[in-house]
């Protein structure tokens, strides 16, 4: 066997166990896969949003139509893909900091295995941010789980309401202490993204959101979606 096949098939069992556990855990479940999630709506609000010209760097083309409820001609959709079909790649979010505007849409363009995008508070990372702050909204994209052979990218479209800094971790298994997490419009010196990511790193429980909010779920074609990182 060669060493790329040994390499796939560890990469394949890692992310068996770290694609299930927490999925199947009893405080997940309003967000298995396959529950009520509201897609039906999802790809018709995207309808004339799709990201025109993918680039690395993850924003894109202005919005020029479709279902943007407070559309200007200088609002954007930011595109962060999560995850990667890569091990080594597998825990981020790409990119991990990006500033955004109110009527931005950040899309996250999910990429195997089975991840979630959460919001936290800077100070208790790996938890919703109900927990520490009873009247945030907060958001939760619930478990999307993607299989390697999938024809379409599953989104998540967060509309950005304001310029708070968000703190957006991802609830399954271990991900949130091994480093997946990323910033929005963070500016403060000390509450950044370099010092969330290590209060991350020492939380004891990764913790999904109860419920699904802040977001629309959808799916837009490969070709429109960035590459993952590989
Ligand atoms: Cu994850």
């Amino acid at each position: 066997m060669h060493f790329h096949q040994i390499s796939f098939l560890a990469a394949v069992a890692l992310c068996s166990l770290l694609g299930l556990s927490s999925a199947e855990s009893p405080g997940a479940g309003g967000d298995k896969p396959g529950g009520d999630k509201p897609k039906a709506s999802a790809t018709k609000t995207l309808t004339g949003l799709s990201v025109a010209s993918a680039s690395p760097t993850g924003t894109n083309s202005p919005i020029t139509g479709g279902g943007a409820a407070s559309g200007s001609a200088s609002n954007k959709i930011i595109a962060v893909v999560v995850g990667s079909p890569t091990l080594n790649k597998s825990l981020v979010f790409t990119p991990n900091e990006i500033s955004a505007k109110p009527g931005d849409i950040v899309q996250f363009q999910f990429s195997q295995i089975n991840h979630t995008v959460t919001q936290s508070s800077f100070a208790e990372p790996c938890m919703p941010i109900q927990q520490s702050d009873a009247t945030a909204a907060g958001v939760h994209s619930g478990f999307v789980p993607v299989s390697a052979n999938e024809t379409t990218v599953q989104t998540f479209d967060m509309p950005i309401n304001d310029t708070k800094p968000m703190f957006i971790y991802c609830a399954q298994g271990p991900h949130c202490q091994l480093g997946m997490v990323m910033t929005i419009n963070v500016s403060n010196q000390t509450e950044n993204l370099a010092a969330y990511k290590a209060a991350a790193a020492k939380a004891t429980k990764n913790v999904p959101a109860n419920n699904f909010q802040g977001g629309v779920l959808g799916n837009i074609p490969k070709a429109d979606a960035i590459p993952p990182p590989v």
